[in-house]
């Protein structure tokens, strides 16, 4: 059976307003079994990559800039539907628009401070764990208590 993953990033907004417990704390009280985790001050290089998709946005370079511009927590999250499921919890794009009970929706009011990152389809979610981890930055375990997430 193959596992799902994802790559969450709790952005610089997140970070300097003290957010991090928080929202760990979201995803593992759902269930979902953290497998990396680390902090860091992505490259300019690290964050045109990440960003690619975006880079004939007007947006791109001030997305870019921000990204870099303080410490970032790298997460991947594993579990059955973990990719979707983690979209769900952070909620729309637009702070505005997400529903209460989001991470969005509870944490944030602007689309360029949205605190958090969440890979939104398998392929994506492979290209950016493979983009900001090593393969030995992951850990397969199993959580003592897994028989009572998942039958
Ligand atoms: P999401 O982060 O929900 O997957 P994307 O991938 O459409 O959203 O956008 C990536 C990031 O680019 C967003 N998190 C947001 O910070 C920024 N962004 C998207 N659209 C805009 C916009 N119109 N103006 C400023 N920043 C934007």
């Amino acid at each position: 059976m193959v596992v799902e993953r994802t790559f969450l990033a709790i952005k610089p907004d997140g970070v300097q307003r003290g957010l991090v417990g928080e929202i760990i704390g979201r995803f593992e009280r759902k269930g979902f079994k953290l497998v990396a985790l680390k902090q860091l001050i992505p490259s300019k290089e690290l964050a045109e990559q990440h960003y690619g998709v975006h880079k004939e946005r007007p947006f791109f370079g001030s997305l870019v800039g921000f990204i870099t511009s303080g410490p970032v927590v790298a997460m991947v999250l594993e579990g059955d539907g973990v990719i979707a499921s983690a979209r769900r919890l952070i909620g729309s794009t637009k702070p505005l628009e997400a529903e209460p009970g989001t991470i969005r929706g509870d944490l944030a009011i602007n689309i360029g401070r949205n605190v958090i990152h969440g890979s939104d389809a398998p392929e994506t979610a492979m290209l950016e764990i493979a983009l900001w981890f090593k393969s030995d930055e992951l850990n397969d375990w199993t959580p003592s208590d897994q028989s009572w997430r998942v039958e």
